[in-house]
């Protein structure tokens, strides 16, 4: 099976490059992924080869045009689903990575400039941002899609690694701290539970770990998954987090 994946930009180069780069120029040597840029410029009709023009009604900067774009979402080599690529667009998530990984395929189109002229939107299946930002332009939206989707294609890192990441990274916990070598660094231990030996007391420790980190540092997913349980509450308790535990918002405890 193939991914297979065409991006549309006028930066044909900054896509092409970086896949060969990483470790998506490996996916595509064994075949498992495919990506097919189209560059813009080559739809327009025009000696300037023109894609942006100024809007309707006033207002800063230029926007894409729609007939070039159109053209190339008629291009036999355009996989659906079509994706327009802007900070309009609904926030891409792990879920989405996982999704656009079962699919055949789909096709990224790169914005440029101020914006999409709105026809280009509705001729798109639908709109993704890569995060509440600006970037000047789609490109490197498309690269992290690219990534982050491959990565769970069956083969192109290893199937252990997508099952991880359905139980990991899509529960809205972050990642336990991990530790190798060596022991002791500049004073700094690798914490006693993880030499121990005790599998069960090892994952007890790193559930903990996770529920304070999140908290820590994204207690918008500890909202998200509505609080933490009594039980929760009970472990951190356990591991002397009690002064966490007092700081935290009381609708958290809610779970
Ligand atoms: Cl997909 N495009 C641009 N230009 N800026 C962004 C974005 C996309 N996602 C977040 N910021």
């Amino acid at each position: 099976m193939t991914l297979r994946v065409t991006v549309v930009t006028i930066f044909p180069q900054l896509i092409e490059q970086y896949l060969d780069a990483s470790v998506l120029g490996r996916a595509t040597q064994r075949s498992l992924l495919e990506v097919t840029v189209l560059d813009l410029r080559s739809y327009t009709d025009d000696p300037r080869r023109s894609i942006d023009d100024a809007p309707y009604g006033g207002g800063p900067g230029m926007l894409m045009m729609p007939e070039p774009v159109l053209r190339a979402l008629a291009d036999p080599r355009v996989v659906r689903p079509t994706i327009g690529l802007s900070p309009a667009g609904a926030t891409f998530r792990q879920a989405d990575a996982l999704e656009l990984s079962q699919a055949d395929g789909f096709t990224l189109i790169c914005g440029r400039y101020e914006g999409f002229d709105a026809r280009i939107e509705d001729a798109c299946d639908r709109l993704i941002s890569i995060g509440d930002f600006v970037l000047a332009g789609g490109e490197l939206a498309a690269l992290m899609i690219i990534e982050a989707t491959a990565r769970l294609f069956t083969g192109v890192l290893g199937n252990e690694e997508s099952a991880r990441e359905e139980s990991f990274a899509l529960d809205q916990l972050l990642e336990y701290p991990q530790y190798t070598r060596p022991r002791v660094l500049d004073g700094h231990e690798v914490p006693e539970v993880l030499l121990s030996g005790n599998h069960e007391e090892v994952n007890r420790w790193r559930y903990a770990q996770r529920l304070v980190r999140t908290l820590q540092r994204r207690p918008d997913l500890i909202d998200a998954r509505g609080g933490i349980s009594p039980q929760e509450v009970e472990l951190l308790h356990r591991y002397g987090y009690d002064e966490l535990l007092q700081t935290m918002n009381k609708e958290r405890l809610e779970r």
